[in-house]
């Protein structure tokens, strides 16, 4: 009843992946995710090596379903994280914040699918051309690092673009959301801040809460100078980042401003000096509730939209 590409490729019974997310997306929320049926993701962040084999490990005694890692590609231990996902033999990664190109061929002879997260039509095409399996369009929308295009734009020129599938990324929040992006030509959709709003994941329930909490405009983004904007609920650090960048602060200032943050605020609860990545949608989101009750009601209220529209997926 839901078969996409994204499900035959990766064999799930939902065409959803849940972000990647640093911190957030812990064993707990990326096995919740598998096992209700979609693709859960560790989120190596800038995590060492070790805590992502960890993660791994931990993640295959709670799901016997396939799951994923994302790799951030910024991270210091990037090369470490890439010899991890090889000897673990993962079943697939996503990538985020960089090209992922020099890794690709290690990846594919072990039969790793590699699905990187692109802001642009133009990395889709470099991707496509290097041997991806699928491509996540991220819109701006999005929590965290960020590129420049909405979701609505980058994705429709994104599918026109590539052969391979694309998953549609950035201010999903709901079954609204998700009928979009297939309205939008996307053969699967990815989530972030809608799971850390979920009952498994082990964020501190003050990140949880401050998401709940979120209107419309709360989401703001930080970091535009330094070329690596971050998008993130507005608080005392949000402010503070703000008046360094109109200040003129420096990129090593800035980066020693945000060093440690996001773990402050997902690790100890500290939302009003941390870094409380969260996406536009989070003034969307105002519940906690199990990933396996957040996916059915996302496709149950999909389907109900496309079937009025169209007679249904497949
Ligand atoms: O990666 C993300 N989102 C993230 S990573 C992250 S961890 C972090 N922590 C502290 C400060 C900054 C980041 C939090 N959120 N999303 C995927 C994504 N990738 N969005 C945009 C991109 C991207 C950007 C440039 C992908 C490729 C790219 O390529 C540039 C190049 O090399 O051509």
């Amino acid at each position: 009843m839901l078969k996409t590409k994204i499900t035959d490729l990766f064999g799930l019974k939902y065409p959803i992946f849940q972000g990647g997310m640093a911190w957030v997306a812990t064993a707990e929320l990326a096995a919740a995710v598998s096992n209700a049926g979609g693709l859960g993701i560790i989120g190596a962040g800038n995590a060492p090596a070790s805590f992502v084999k960890e993660q791994i490990q931990k993640a295959r005694k709670l799901t016997d379903k396939p799951f994923g890692v994302n790799v951030m590609l910024m991270s210091p231990f990037v090369d470490e994280v890439m010899e991890t996902v090889l000897e673990e033999r993962v079943s697939m990664i996503t990538t985020g914040a960089g090209n992922p190109g020099k890794y690709i061929s290690r990846l594919k002879e072990r039969d790793i699918k590699v699905v990187p997260v692109v802001p642009s039509v133009a990395l889709a095409k470099r991707m496509e051309s290097i041997g991806a399996d699928a491509i996540i369009a991220e819109g701006t929308e999005s929590g965290g690092h960020i590129g420049e295009l909405t979701t609505m734009a980058l994705v429709p020129q994104v599918v026109d673009a590539v052969n391979i599938p694309v998953i549609a990324a950035g201010g999903i929040g709901d079954g609204r959301g998700v009928a979009a992006a297939f309205c939008l030509g996307a053969s699967g959709v990815q989530l972030g801040t809608r799971f850390v709003c979920s009952t498994e994941c082990t964020a501190n329930e003050k990140y949880k809460q401050y998401i709940v909490n979120a209107k419309d405009r709360d989401a703001v983004v930080t970091g535009r100078t330094t070329g690596h904007p971050v998008r993130s609920l507005k608080n005392h650090l949000t402010r503070e980042f703000e008046k360094a960048e109109q200040n003129g602060a420096s990129k090593e200032e800035l980066e020693k401003l945000g060093a440690g943050k996001l773990r402050d605020a997902v690790v100890y609860g500290d939302v009003l000096n941390g870094s409380v990545m969260a996406g536009q949608i989070s003034g969307l989101i105002n519940d906690i509730k199990p990933a396996k009750e957040i996916i059915e009601e996302l496709f149950d209220d999909a389907q109900k939209i496309i079937k009025n529209l169209y007679g249904g997926l497949e």
